[in-house]
């Protein structure tokens, strides 16, 4: 515990609901940053061990890599149920991704939430140095900042929520979210992708608990006074694009060139997550299929989706749906050495995956709401300089406000999407490059290290 003001240039502390611990491959873009900011200052990495408690739950079990501790817990059952697939997953996640008729409220489900957030709050108080820094990510862990304060941690602790953030009309849709969302004033700072979810908190906090605002968005609320900021999180540009040119000699790809038979390729790479915008990408790619008839045996649709969260019901029906729309469309168009769609529920690795991206000729990126969307960035940094491909982007992804030179649409409009498809497939030479030129100095600029290093600067600032 610590009653004294923090230092500056402590430890930092990365609390997330998942851990990327050593020797497991980092999946996403968000594991490998916090390893190399954790590698490059040194700390600690706090969370849940992925694994249910056969026994006790709440035990810390730690590992060391150089200069990185990992801290990890196991949940109990009934703690994962309520607190991962119930509140986190069946709540928070549908009302935060515009979908209040799937929110699934449940007063056991919060219970258990909170339960969580208070079990990783005393174990992680009795950790935490005076000079540390936190930076906690996401939304399975809004209060534990109010509840580190509650046992007198002063550092400065910094929040992230990937997902996008809706207005205050609909957040407050969210039965006692005064009391959920009004414990993010236990932040000093909170990171948020674009400019339209920093006004969504702005709002929430004038507008319903009566905050005041102040120049360089500076909330005051009570006796805490916080910030909220924007931060568009990159990939790791460089990197990707390596991988996507060394991928071109890997067996996997030559057998996708061989199978395409000079055929184009689409692609669609997202979890299975309704989300996404999946059932209407399919309904789309059907209906350019359906006035497009000189595309057909011209194009190839492949949609990568490996499932999550496979034990919340939606999940499940939304895999389902999936599942009839690709056979339809295949049913409809297929010819004996033809499939329209080819829709994948495997994951691949993420180098084999860039491979993928460089030989697609468009890129379907298409959520109805997404915080960011990496996919999107991943795509653009994966193409040929010389022949890049165009990206088919939703309006509705925070990646939107950054790439202005994807084709922009509508995930809902289907026929806007269908056009964006043909203007794709047809786009000349020059104006492709022009557009990728011009993302890809996007991309090159807001790397995933610059993501961190502004995060962290203006926590600790
Ligand atoms: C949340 C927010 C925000 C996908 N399939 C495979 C695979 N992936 C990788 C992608 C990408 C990552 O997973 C997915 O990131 P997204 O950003 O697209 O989406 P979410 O998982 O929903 O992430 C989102 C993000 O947090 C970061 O803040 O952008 O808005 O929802 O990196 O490449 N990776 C591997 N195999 C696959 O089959 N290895």
């Amino acid at each position: 515990m610590n009653a004294v003001s923090p230092a500056r240039g402590g430890r930092l502390i990365v609390v997330s609901n998942r851990v990327a611990l050593p020797r497991q491959t980092a999946t996403g873009g968000l594991a490998s940053a916090m390893r190399s900011a954790l590698q490059e200052r040194g700390g600690l990495w706090f969370g849940w061990s992925g694994k249910i408690a056969n026994q006790t739950a709440g035990t810390l079990r730690y590992q060391q890599d150089g200069p990185v501790r990992y801290a990890t817990m196991d949940l109990s059952r009934s703690d994962h149920d309520h607190f991962y697939d119930g509140y986190a997953n069946r709540t928070l996640w549908p009302l935060l991704h515009y979908r209040p008729d799937l929110v699934d409220y449940n007063r056991g489900h919060l219970d258990g939430y909170l339960r969580v957030n208070r079990l990783f709050a005393e174990r992680l108080a009795e950790l935490i140095e005076p000079d540390d820094v936190i930076w906690i990510n996401d939304y399975h862990l809004i209060p534990l900042a109010a509840m580190l304060r509650q046992r007198h941690i002063r550092n400065r602790i910094g929040f992230f929520l990937h997902t996008p953030l809706p207005a205050d009309g609909l957040l407050i849709t969210l039965p006692r979210h005064r009391e959920l969302l009004g414990t993010l004033a236990s932040y000093d700072l909170i990171g948020l992708h674009t400019a339209r979810d920093q006004r969504s908190l702005e709002d929430y906090f004038v507008h319903e608990l009566g905050a005041s605002l102040r120049r360089g968005h500076r909330l005051r609320y009570g006796d805490r006074r916080f910030r909220a900021g924007v931060f568009p999180i990159g990939i790791d540009t460089q990197q990707v694009a390596q991988d996507a040119k060394q991928a071109d000699s890997l067996e996997e790809i030559a057998q996708l060139r061989a199978s395409l038979d000079g055929r184009v390729l689409i692609i669609g790479v997202d979890r299975l997550d309704y989300s996404k915008g999946l059932p209407q990408r399919f309904e789309a790619y059907a209906r350019l299929l359906e006035r497009a008839p000189e595309m057909h045996r011209k194009v190839s649709f492949l949609q990568i989706a490996p499932p999550s969260r496979g034990t919340v019901p939606e999940y499940r029906q939304i895999r389902r749906e999936l599942e009839r729309s690709a056979g339809h469309i295949n049913g409809t168009y297929a010819a004996p050495d033809w499939a329209p769609i080819r829709y994948v529920n495997n994951s691949f690795p993420h180098s084999l995956l860039s491979g993928y991206y460089r030989h697609a000729k468009v890129g379907l990126v298409t959520p109805m709401r997404d915080g960011m969307n990496l996919v999107a960035k991943e795509y653009v940094a994966s193409q040929d300089p010389d022949d890049p491909g165009v990206l088919v982007l939703s309006r509705f992804a925070g990646a939107a406000q950054e790439l202005s030179q994807a084709l922009l649409v509508n995930p809902a409009d289907t026929e806007e999407v269908a056009d964006a498809l043909e203007q794709a497939l047809s786009m000349p030479l020059a104006e492709r490059r022009r557009r990728w030129r011009s993302m890809m100095d996007v991309l090159e600029k807001q790397d995933i290290t610059a993501w961190r290093q502004s995060f962290l600067g203006a926590l600790t600032d």
